[in-house]
């Protein structure tokens, strides 16, 4: 598994650091040795005055249909693993039904990748063709 640091996606915690004012960095001004990059061991001030936060990418999990795997089934896993009610649950089933595929939710990689595994650990439990899929947005 690969550790990343966490994402920063609530907005308010993202205004707040965005609106921070950043104190100017002075290599060798602090307590501890001169920065050995700067020649002069004084430096000048650094411009950055901005932290640069990227916004996660995110990613489309898709759910394909085929002619075996129940309505009823489908519908129950939008459900359980993609927290639909059971209206948005049946209008997402019945797009997937009627133009071949659907978007079942969007998330960040790691969270869309682990809803496919669940949809098709859930599918190959019952002996259903269900296939799922990740697409960047
Ligand atoms: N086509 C299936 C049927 O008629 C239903 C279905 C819908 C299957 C969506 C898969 O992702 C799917 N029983």
């Amino acid at each position: 598994m690969v550790l990343t640091e966490p994402a920063i996606t609530d907005l308010r915690i993202r205004r707040y650091l965005l609106g921070m004012p950043k104190e100017p960095i002075r290599p060798g001004s602090g307590n501890g040795p001169p920065d050995s990059r700067d020649p002069q061991r004084e430096g000048g001030v650094a411009t950055r005055t901005r932290r640069k936060i990227s916004r996660p990418e995110r990613f489309k999990v898709l759910l394909y249909n085929d002619d075996y795997t129940p309505m009823e089934f489908v519908v129950a896993i939008l459900e359980k693993i993609f927290e639909k009610g059971p209206s948005a649950a049946t209008q997402i089933m019945l797009q997937i039904h009627n133009a071949g595929l659907g978007v079942a939710g969007v998330y960040t990689l790691e969270v869309a990748e682990t809803k496919v595994a669940m949809v098709h650990g859930a599918a190959e439990q019952r002996g259903y063709p269900l296939r799922a899929g990740t697409e960047k947005e």
